[in-house]
C-alpha cells in the first residue's frame, strides 16, 4: 500500500493530469487537495481529450474513488457542469465514485466578479493575470473566517445568514470601489439551495475516509493544481496563485496526516511555461519559444491564453526537489524538444555580478536575474512512439541523465505524447 502525492515543479501545466489519469491505474483513492477551477489537467484517452477543472483525473476508471478534499475551492455550478458533461459521454459520477469535503469553500458569484474588477483595476505592470475564477477573492475570505464552506449549505438558516454578511461587503466593494452592478441575494440563494440538493449525496468527512482507507491498505494518490512557483507562501509572489501547491499541502487540504506520505512526484515539463504574469528567467523571445509554443500546444486548458515558454530552468527544478522533498519526478513534452539543434538548461542565476542558486524571494530580482545556461546536444528524431529508455536517441537519454544528475532526483516516468499511452516508466 502507497500513499503518492503529483505536484507541479514548474509553473503549472507540466502534465500533472496525464500523469495522474495514468498513476490512477495503481491507485483505489485520487484526492485533489488545493485550489479550484482556475486549474485545467488534459487527459487523452484512446485519441478522446477531456479536460477536468475540478473532478479529480482519476475519475475516467472504474471503482476508483475521486476526492474532492477541503484545501479544495469550489464553484458548484463548474462542479455540477463538469459532472453533467461526464455523463454526457456515458460516464456516470456517482457518490460511490466521488466525495467532496464539507469543509471545502464555495466560490460565490461575488468572488469571481470582484477578482475581475480587481485585475481590471490594476495597472499593466500588477497585474497578476489571473484566471478570472474568483480564487483570491474566495481564499481571502477563507482566511478571513468569513467564507461558506459546503457543510454550511445544508444549514439554511447558517448559510443565509452569512451570505447576507457577506453581500453586505462584497456589494459595497463592487458599487462603490468598482463601480460596477450589486449581486442579488435572492437569485444566489435560489441558484445555491438548488446545487444543495444536486451535491448533498456526494458531501462527506473527506478526513475521515481517507484514514479507513489507509488502515484498510488501500493506495491514496494526491493530485496537485498549478505549480510549486505559484505558491502562496514558496513562489514567486505576489505572481502566484492563492494556495499552497506544494506538497505538503497534500495533508492540509485533505485532513491526512505527514507520517502516511510514501513518496512525492514532480512532475515536470522538459522545458518551462508560464501562463499570466510574473517573473520567468529562461523565457524566449525569439523563434525556438515561438516552436516550443506550437509544438508543445501551449494555451491554457481553462481560459485558452496562450502560455509564455522557455528553456527548463535548474534552479526552479532544484527549488522543486526542495520544497516538495521530490523522491522522483515524471518528465513530460520530451517529444517536443525533438528538431532542437541545441537544447539548454538553466543551472544557476546572475545577480549584480553574485551566483544565485534558488529562486530570490525579492521580486524585483526574480525578475532581474540572467539564467547561465549549459549546453546539451539534441537530436532530430520524432521519438512520439517510443516506449522504453533504451530506444530513445543518445542525446535524449543524455538531457534526462543530466537532469537526474543535477537535481539528485531519478526520472521515474518519461511522458512523450499527450496519450495515456505515450510513456514509459524507468528503473
Ligand atoms: P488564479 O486564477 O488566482 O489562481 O491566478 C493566479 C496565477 O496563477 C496562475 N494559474 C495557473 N497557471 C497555470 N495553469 C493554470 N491552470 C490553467 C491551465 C490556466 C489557464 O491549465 O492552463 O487556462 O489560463 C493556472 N491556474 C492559475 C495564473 O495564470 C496566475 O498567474
Ligand atoms: P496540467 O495542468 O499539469 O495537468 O497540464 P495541462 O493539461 O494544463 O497541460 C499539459 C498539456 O500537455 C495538455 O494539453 C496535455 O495533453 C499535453 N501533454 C501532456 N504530456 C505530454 C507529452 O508528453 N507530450 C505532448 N506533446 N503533450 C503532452
Ligand atoms: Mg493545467
Amino acid at each position: 500500500m502507497s500513499s503518492v502525492v503529483v505536484i507541479g515543479s514548474q509553473w503549472g501545466d507540466e502534465g500533472k493530469g496525464k500523469i495522474v489519469d495514468l498513476l490512477t491505474e495503481y491507485s483505489d483513492y485520487i484526492v485533489r487537495f488545493q485550489g479550484g477551477n482556475n486549474a485545467g489537467h488534459t487527459l487523452v484517452v484512446d485519441g478522446r481529450k477531456y479536460i477536468f477543472h475540478i473532478i479529480p483525473s482519476g475519475i475516467l476508471y472504474e471503482n476508483k474513488m475521486c476526492m474532492i478534499g477541503n484545501g479544495v475551492i469550489i464553484d458548484p455550478e463548474v462542479l455540477l457542469r463538469e459532472m453533467d458533461q461526464l455523463r454526457e459521454k456515458q460516464l456516470e459520477v456517482t457518490p460511490n465514485k466521488l466525495m467532496i469535503s464539507e469543509n471545502s469553500h464555495l466560490i460565490m458569484p461575488y468572488h469571481s466578479r470582484l477578482d475581475q474588477a480587481k485585475e481590471a483595476a490594476l495597472s499593466d505592470a500588477k497585474k497578476i493575470g489571473t484566471t478570472g475564477r474568483g480564487i483570491g477573492p474566495c481564499y481571502m475570505d477563507k482566511v478571513g473566517r468569513t467564507g461558506i464552506k459546503v457543510g454550511d449549505l445544508f444549514d439554511e438558516q447558517l448559510f443565509k445568514e452569512k451570505l447576507e454578511a457577506a453581500l453586505d461587503e462584497k456589494n459595497f466593494l463592487l458599487t462603490q470601489k468598482y463601480n460596477s452592478e450589486p449581486v442579488g441575494l435572492d437569485e444566489i440563494y435560489g441558484a445555491f439551495m438548488e446545487y444543495a440538493a444536486k451535491l448533498e449525496p456526494f458531501v462527506g468527512n473527506v478526513s475521515v475516509v481517507l484514514d479507513q482507507a489507509r488502515k484498510n491498505g488501500k493506495n491514496i494518490l494526491f493530485e496537485g493544481a498549478q505549480g510549486t512557483q505559484l505558491d502562496i507562501d514558496h513562489g514567486t509572489y505576489p505572481f502566484v496563485t492563492s494556495s499552497n501547491t506544494i506538497a505538503g499541502n497534500a495533508c492540509n487540504g485533505s485532513g491526512f496526516g505527514p507520517a502516511h506520505i510514501d513518496s512525492v512526484v514532480g512532475i515536470m515539463k522538459a522545458y518551462t511555461t508560464r501562463v499570466g504574469a510574473g517573473p520567468f528567467p529562461t523565457e524566449l523571445f525569439d523563434e525556438v519559444g515561438n516552436q516550443l509554443q506550437e509544438k508543445g500546444h501551449e494555451f491554457g486548458a481553462t481560459t485558452g491564453r496562450r502560455r509564455r515558454c522557455g528553456w527548463l530552468d535548474g534552479v526552479v527544478a532544484q527549488d522543486a526537489v526542495r520544497l516538495n522533498g521530490l523522491t522522483g519526478f515524471a518528465l513530460t513534452k520530451l517529444d517536443v524538444l525533438s528538431g532542437q539543434k541545441k537544447i539548454k538548461m538553466a543551472t544557476s542565476y546572475k545577480l549584480d555580478g553574485q551566483s544565485v542558486h534558488a529562486m530570490p524571494t525579492n521580486i524585483k530580482q526574480a525578475a532581474s536575474v540572467q539564467p547561465v545556461y549549459e549546453e546539451i546536444a539534441g537530436w532530430d528524431e520524432d521519438i512520439a512512439g517510443v516506449r522504453n529508455f533504451d530506444d530513445l536517441p543518445i542525446a535524449a537519454k543524455d538531457y534526462i541523465r543530466r537532469i537526474e544528475d543535477f537535481t539528485e532526483v531519478k526520472a521515474q516516468i518519461v511522458s512523450v505524447g499527450p496519450d495515456r499511452n505515450e510513456t514509459f516508466m524507468l528503473e
